[in-house]
């Protein structure tokens, strides 16, 4: 029998709630089954490939409801956990006790393992430490953007390697690692530390890059990225540069999507005063409040910039 659990792909959150559920799920639920784990990525059109669903049991973490009949569990704290209002329909017509969403979680992490805790007598302390850095990493409860720009604990170098590896069989094995290991044991893993160097250089490189591009306008510092590998830098450099805006909007392009995203500063002078996932819904994005994006397809990139002009224009006023 297998359980196939499909997470957050490139997210720190999301490979912490895979493991956190796969723990969960062997403790409490069915222990000795196969498990399986597959990334999840907003993309343009359609978000589900069904066939993603092929366990005896199939789970989403830390990513949007699909209205599968095969689809079992469901953890999501995104604002914007439906992609139609039918699916929401669905979800809540659901009386399995299996599906679950709370958008004032910070980390889906710390949501699967207080429902696990709560409602099925899950043990969540051994895990409390990668609860903890999920928590405020995907919550970006820093004191500043110094820290996890400059990266010094284990837990942000850990996230660099999940953030930027595409190869989900490398991502299984520290979602398989992270269930029972600390995180000081998870960058000393050889497979782990030989990434990390690489990807921090390439950190400090991007950081040379936002600095070139930078512009500031207004509350707002925007910067085209398109033509550098980009993807998945992190988004408190434009604060730690600039400590003084409020908001940064910025478009890159990869193999698989043109991006607009939209930040805001935990740290601004001036405290964020819209709501970043509606701004984005409007244009088929979604996300959180303090921060969201816009995914169109990579040969989009004009209608990309034309769209992150005027988000750098309604962030003014
Ligand atoms: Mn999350």
């Amino acid at each position: 029998m297998k359980i196939k659990v499909c997470y957050h792909g490139n997210c720190f959150d999301g490979a912490s709630s895979a493991a956190v559920f796969a723990r969960f799920y062997q403790e409490r639920i069915h222990a000795g089954w196969e498990r399986a784990f597959q990334p999840m990525m907003h993309r343009a059109g359609a978000l589900f490939d069904e066939t993603a669903f092929d366990g005896d049991e199939n789970a989403i973490v830390d990513f949007k409801y699909c209205p599968s009949d095969r689809l079992t569990w469901w953890f999501d704290h995104h604002k914007s956990a439906f992609l139609t209002p039918e699916d929401e329909a669905h979800f809540r017509a659901d009386t399995s006790g299996k599906k679950f969403v709370d958008a004032s979680y910070k980390s889906c992490t710390k949501f699967i393992a207080d429902v696990a805790a709560q409602q099925f007598g899950f043990d969540a302390a051994p895990l409390a430490e990668l609860i903890h850095w999920a928590n405020k990493i995907d919550g970006a409860l820093y004191e500043n953007a110094a820290e996890p720009v400059e990266m010094k604990a284990d837990a942000f170098r850990l996230a660099l390697v999940i953030e930027n590896t595409r190869e989900p069989q490398l991502i299984e094995r520290i979602i398989t690692d992270l269930q029972y290991r600390s995180l000081a044991e998870m960058v000393a893993l050889p497979y782990v530390a030989e990434r990390i160097a690489p990807l921090y250089e390439r950190h400090l490189r991007s950081m040379e890059i936002i600095k070139q591009a930078a512009r500031v306008v207004g509350p707002v510092v925007f910067f085209d990225v398109v033509g550098h590998d980009m993807e998945g830098y992190s988004k408190f450099i434009p604060y730690y540069l600039h400590p003084s805006v409020t908001y940064s909007v910025s478009v890159s392009q990869s193999s698989f999507r043109s991006k607009i995203s939209v930040g805001s500063s935990p740290w601004a002078p001036r405290p964020r005063w819209h709501d970043l996932a509606a701004i984005c819904e409007r244009y088929g994005g979604g996300g959180h409040a303090v921060v969201a994006a816009i995914s169109l397809a990579p040969e989009e990139l004009d209608t990309a910039r034309k769209i992150a002009a005027s988000i750098v224009q309604e962030l003014q006023q």
